[in-house]
């Protein structure tokens, strides 16, 4: 009989069996039930989607759960099987939270605003929004496919004018703010104002009071406190292709990765936003964060607190001075050479017309003077990225610049040079090198040879003169010497003695301080793109930045003719990016009244980057159809407000991929900050949980030449893989189009049905863990719904086979799998352990199969509950035809009975002098201690020992003791 005959037969004898054909049936009733039903609305304490009668009423007292997705970009490739990994296993948690007494929030949105649908719209000239919003439904109707348990009524698209109006309105709350580092918190610049008005703070850098400056000198003052401000920032400016480029986008010879035209570094008006001002808060809320070590580990490095101090070097004779920043000042006395990043400013203050009399050869390079020098080098080191003259390349290049200047301790005439190892956009540009105690200046020193002095005594047998190491002497442990002047001496300190010593000896005689420096940079928030946010911004006659009001709010994006940036003569420096939004004359120029009457403004041309979208989006789920305030401030403390164990709030729980550890979620966590220092939200923090799930991998199949080809068409033999005869090679990859192994949920939900997909997803391993996909073994979840269906329906006439038996009655090896498999699959799914829980379920199913006959229907019944948060659609048809007239979704969690959780006794042997004289019953997980202290009470042993000592007991628990008297 062929394979397909023999399906039809069985489906002939068996009608009612589970089957891809009865999934498929069950799953579309229960997805349009569901929607109908509006299951998975949560309601919200007040607002447009309060309570809507007594069942929601009581949802909003239990204690409320916000599960959160980072939100999928609706990309045209549509999903494939590792997209859902993360939505399956929050879909999961959510439901058993939903079984467990919670107000559940849980939905879906999408990051929609970006790249890819701006290029295709240059390519074929659709429009990005129409593109996109194809893709959106495509993917929605994959999604709901999965039996997701979102609240449609929250989910948006970051796109939707009704959101970015928001998204523009917190710019404009940005931008009217500013950071006070008194009180540690943003406030509105209107207090800023009110300060200089009174003369109670001074104006910065100017002799003139705020009276006496015109509109355009103080907007340049206040563009210096503004959370966002525009400045004029070094961008790698490509004319070749009319846009700004990341360094990451630049490649080595100074050219563009994409194209390969020239990129030439410009200074260009580029809005920022202040995210520096919040670098210790950052920094100091991860400690309350329920989140993953590495991810916390990643965002400190990025924000890289560095402790030190900032020193002058007196320079030439104006009283110019060199400040450098060192996190080392105790090695001050060690300083024998400097250098200036090649694009420091002080370089071309100070550089002599001519060598000074017999500079060395090394140290000029060959050139005549410093200035052909100094260009020669700039030119070389303007090419390289900032990530390679970073790298640790023991090769060091530099020039001299033709100065000296003086190390304030030693008095000492010290070389500056510039060199590209040091960097213009860290501490203050400048170093002293103590080659003695730093590896770069140590190989600097050896190429140039320029002096070392040992001011930290080594602990190895290495000596003092530094001219015989193989490399620079670091340690915070050992001792300073050859540090002292007339007046200061670090001799014998550690170094953290001594760097207290010398810090606070700089200040006192105005020569240094300590300083804190940070890695993190301010964000530069400009992109010369069409998609995306416009700025709530137009500009004045006199180039004065004015934010819209809220009734101005959303700007629309304008409609236009090209959606790509202007390109320019490749090789032309001087020329500057055109945006798309800029070639809208009509929609560029406005007249407007901004409350001093109407005038003509200018609009902002450039949009945000894609990253502004997902900076406050869990705030909108909230309260997503309010168009009079940002949230509704009660339904936001809620779901978000601080809690016990949360102290600075933020959502219960945020899966996504680890690739997200810095960008996203420091920009999310520092808008966070901005809102509730402005008193528009109570939690400092978004995300109070954060969970990286693993990647689902595939294998990638590659001919002799390196291509891959079709995975679906490769066979194996024998363990060899074959594509049309010719032999292949397997590896494991990423799963996608390009790699040609791509498998959506859509072809497994037709083969098997959603539930079996949720199951194997959940099933392959850990969460956190990468795994490779296999669709040969989705199969094995098929079976378990299977063997599941038929314990409670009789395949051949449809009808529910389990007997109705007193909980008494039931057999007691049924009631212990029973209430053994509650309290792992409770403790499992608690924990997000959805693989071994699948793990419980299965031996339970395997244990009613195994016992046979008609299953009690209580257990039946708990069965189906266990499996609901797994597979919700099968677990309601079950639970409809067991009788029930509601929903299983918010149903109770089955509990265990204790009694049946303990493990069955095991037998004991206790032995004196290696004869038996006791058997006990234990608990198999006894430890040994108490098997030692249970055995040496009984009173058959204490008979036996008749008063003599005990020299030793051996216990091997649960099982053995053995008692060696005295
Ligand atoms: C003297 C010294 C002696 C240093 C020593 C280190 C060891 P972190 O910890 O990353 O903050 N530095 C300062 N500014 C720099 C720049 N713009 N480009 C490259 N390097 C720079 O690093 C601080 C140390 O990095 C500073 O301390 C300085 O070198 C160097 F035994 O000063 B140190």
């Amino acid at each position: 009989m062929s394979e397909t005959n023999s399906a039809a037969a069985s489906e002939v004898a068996a009608p009612h069996r589970y089957t891809a054909a009865l999934a498929a049936d069950i799953e579309a009733r229960w997805q349009d039930f569901w929607d109908a039903d509006g299951t998975y609305e949560a309601p919200n304490p007040s607002g447009d989607m309060a309570a809507r009668d007594e069942a929601e009423a009581a949802l909003v007292a239990k204690p409320k759960k916000f599960i959160m997705d980072m939100f999928p970009y609706p990309s045209g490739a549509g999903l494939h099987v590792g997209h859902p990994l993360g939505y399956i296993a929050t879909d999961v948690f959510a439901r058993f939270q939903r079984m467990t007494g919670h107000n559940v929030l849980h939905t879906l949105g999408f990051d929609a605003f970006g790249l890819p649908a701006e290029q295709y719209a240059v390519q074929t000239g659709t429009h990005p929004r129409v593109s996109t919003e194809a893709n959106i439904e495509n993917m929605k109707s994959q999604l709901r496919a999965l039996g997701l348990g979102h609240d449609k009524r929250r989910s948006f698209a970051t796109i939707d004018p009704e959101y970015y109006k928001w998204t523009q309105w917190i710019f404009v709350q940005i931008f009217n703010s500013w950071y006070d580092t008194d009180a540690a918190k943003a406030r509105p610049i209107a207090d800023l104002v009110a300060q200089f008005e009174s003369g109670e703070r001074a104006v910065p850098d100017s002799t003139r009071a705020w009276s006496e400056l015109d509109a355009a000198e103080r907007a340049e003052v206040l563009s210096q406190y503004r959370l966002a401000y525009a400045s004029d920032a070094p961008v790698n400016w490509c004319p070749g292709l009319g846009t700004v480029l990341a360094n990451e986008e630049v490649t080595a010879d100074g050219r563009s990765e994409r194209g390969n035209f020239p990129v030439f570094k410009a200074k260009l008006r580029q809005w920022n936003m202040r995210i520096t001002a919040y670098a210790d808060r950052l920094l100091d809320d991860l400690d309350a964060l329920d989140w993953p070590e590495a991810i916390k580990l990643q965002q400190r490095n990025w924000i890289g607190r560095s402790e030190g101090a900032r020193v002058r070097f007196p320079v030439g004779i104006e009283g110019d001075a060199i400040t450098v920043f060192t996190t080392r000042q105790d090695t001050l006395f060690g300083a024998t050479y400097m250098v200036l990043a090649p694009e420091h400013d002080l370089v071309d203050k100070v550089i002599p017309d001519a060598w000074p009399e017999g500079t060395h050869e090394t140290w000029t390079g060959g050139h005549a003077t410093p200035a052909e020098a100094i260009a020669k080098y700039r030119a070389f080191a303007a090419a390289k990225s900032d990530v390679e003259r970073q790298a640790d390349a023991k090769e060091k290049t530099g020039v001299f610049t033709g100065v000296y200047a003086t190390n304030p301790v030693s008095g000492e005439q010290v070389p500056v040079f510039i060199a590209d190892y040091v960097l213009m956009g860290y501490g203050t540009g400048a170093i002293m090198a103590v080659p003695a105690h730093d590896s770069r200046d140590f190989a600097f020193a050896r190429a140039f040879n320029l002096p070392m002095r040992c001011v930290v005594e080594p602990s190895d047998d290495r000596g003092t003169d530094p001219r015989a190491w193989d490399d620079a002497f670091s340690s915070y442990e050992a001792k300073l010497i050859n540090s002292a002047n007339q007046e200061i001496s670090l001799d014998g300190m550690d170094v953290a003695g001594a760097k207290a010593r010398i810090t606070g000896w700089l200040a006192t005689r105005g020569i240094g301080e300590g300083t804190v420096n940070f890695r993190l940079r301010d964000w530069l928030f400009s992109r010369q793109r069409y998609w995306g946010e416009p700025f709530p911004i137009v500009y004045d006659e006199d180039g004065v930045a004015h934010a819209l009001p809220e009734s101005m709010l959303p700007l629309e994006l304008p409609e236009v003719d090209d959606y790509s940036p202007r390109t320019f003569d490749p090789d032309d420096a001087n020329t500057s990016p055109e945006t798309p939004l800029s070639r809208n004359e009509d929609w560029v120029n406005v007249t407007l009244d901004l409350g001093d009457g109407p005038r003509t403004y200018r609009r902002e041309t450039n949009t945000m980057p894609n990253w502004a979208g997902s900076c406050w989006y869990e705030l909108r789920y909230l309260d997503p159809r309010n168009d009079q305030q940002l949230v509704d401030p009660a339904v936001e403390q809620y779901w978000m407000g601080p809690r016990e164990g949360q102290p600075t709030g933020g959502v219960d729980l945020y899966v996504g991929g680890a690739e997200h550890a810095v960008l996203h979620l420091l920009y999310a966590r520092f808008w966070s900050k901005i809102l509730f220092d402005l008193g528009h939200i109570s939690s400092a923090e978004p995300f109070h949980k954060l969970y990286n799930q693993g990647m689902i991998q595939a294998y990638v199949y590659r001919d002799s030449r390196g291509f891959p080809v079709p995975a679906t068409e490769v066979e194996e033999r024998d363990g060899t893989f074959f594509f049309e005869g010719e032999p292949v090679k397997r590896e494991l990859g990423k799963m996608g189009k390009s790699l040609k192994n791509a498998v959506t949920p859509d072809e497994i939900c037709d083969e098997y049905g959603a539930d079996t997909l949720r199951l194997y997803e959940m099933a392959m391993g850990p969460l956190d863990v990468s795994r490779p996909w296999d669709t040969r073994a989705v199969v094995g979840q098929y079976r378990l719904l299977q063997r599941l269906w038929r314990l409670i329906v009789d395949e051949a006439t449809g009808e529910v086979t389990v007997a109705d038996v007193a909980e008494a009655d039931i057999d007691e090896s049924t009631l212990r799998a029973l209430h053994k498999a509650i309290d792992g699959v409770r403790q499992d799914l608690d924990g997000m352990r959805f693989n071994t829980a699948i793990a419980k379920i299965t031996e339970l199913n395997n244990h009613l199969t195994k016992v046979g006959g008609a299953v009690p229907r209580s257990v039946a019944e708990r069965l189906v509950l266990l499996i609901a948060p797994l597979a919700p659609h099968i677990a309601e048809e079950l639970w409809r035809k067991l009788g029930h007239t509601d929903s299983v979704v918010h149903q109770d969690f089955p509990v265990a009975d204790p009694a049946y959780v303990v493990d069955e006794s095991v037998t004991c042997v206790v032995q004196i002098k290696g004869k038996v004289k006791a058997r006990l019953e234990v608990s198999p997980s006894i430890s040994d201690a108490e098997l030692e202290k249970v055995a040496l009470a009984d009173e058959r042993v204490v008979a036996a020992l008749d008063g003599a000592g005990i020299r030793k007991v051996i216990v091997r628990a649960p099982k053995l003791v053995n008692i060696v008297p005295a």
